[in-house]
């Protein structure tokens, strides 16, 4: 019996709670989740600066047990390959990007799970900063 596959994509920097909601969540939609993980360089795009790098938040993110899969993010256009290459049943996301990805359920379930509020790496690092 083939395997519910579900997807997702983050920079997940500063690893925190919310992050491990939304992949809990996600996780909890099938039985294999893919993750995929903005490299620096898509971040640059994504007008984002994380303060760990890839390798350290894909180590962080490989240790986590509703992770099974973890892949590199390097462009806005990589997903609906991604989607195929890996028989995606679920394309999640926080509903921060709310109606964005619409355009995937041609290919697979698209879902926005609630953000978790009062959490957010940019609080946490400017927090910790001062
Ligand atoms: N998230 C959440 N609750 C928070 C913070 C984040 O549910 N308090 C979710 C976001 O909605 C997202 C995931 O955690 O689904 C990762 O968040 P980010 O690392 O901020 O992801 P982002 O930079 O929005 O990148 O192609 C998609 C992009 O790569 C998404």
């Amino acid at each position: 019996m083939k395997k519910k596959i579900v997807i997702t994509y983050g920079t997940f920097d500063v690893l925190h709670y919310g992050h491990i909601n939304l992949l809990k969540r996600a996780k909890a939609l099938g039985e294999y989740l893919i993750v995929g993980i903005s490299t620096d360089e898509f971040n640059a795009l994504k007008g984002k600066k994380s303060f760990y790098t890839f390798e350290h938040r894909k180590h962080l993110l490989k240790s986590i047990k509703y992770v099974d899969k973890v892949i590199p993010e390097e462009c806005w256009e990589q997903k609906v390959q991604d989607l195929k290459k890996y028989d995606v049943d679920i394309f999640v996301m926080g509903n921060d990007w709310e109606g964005k990805f619409d355009f995937l359920s041609e290919y697979c379930e698209v879902t926005y799970l609630p953000r978790t509020e009062g959490i957010s790496s940019t609080q946490v690092r400017d927090s910790l900063a001062t």
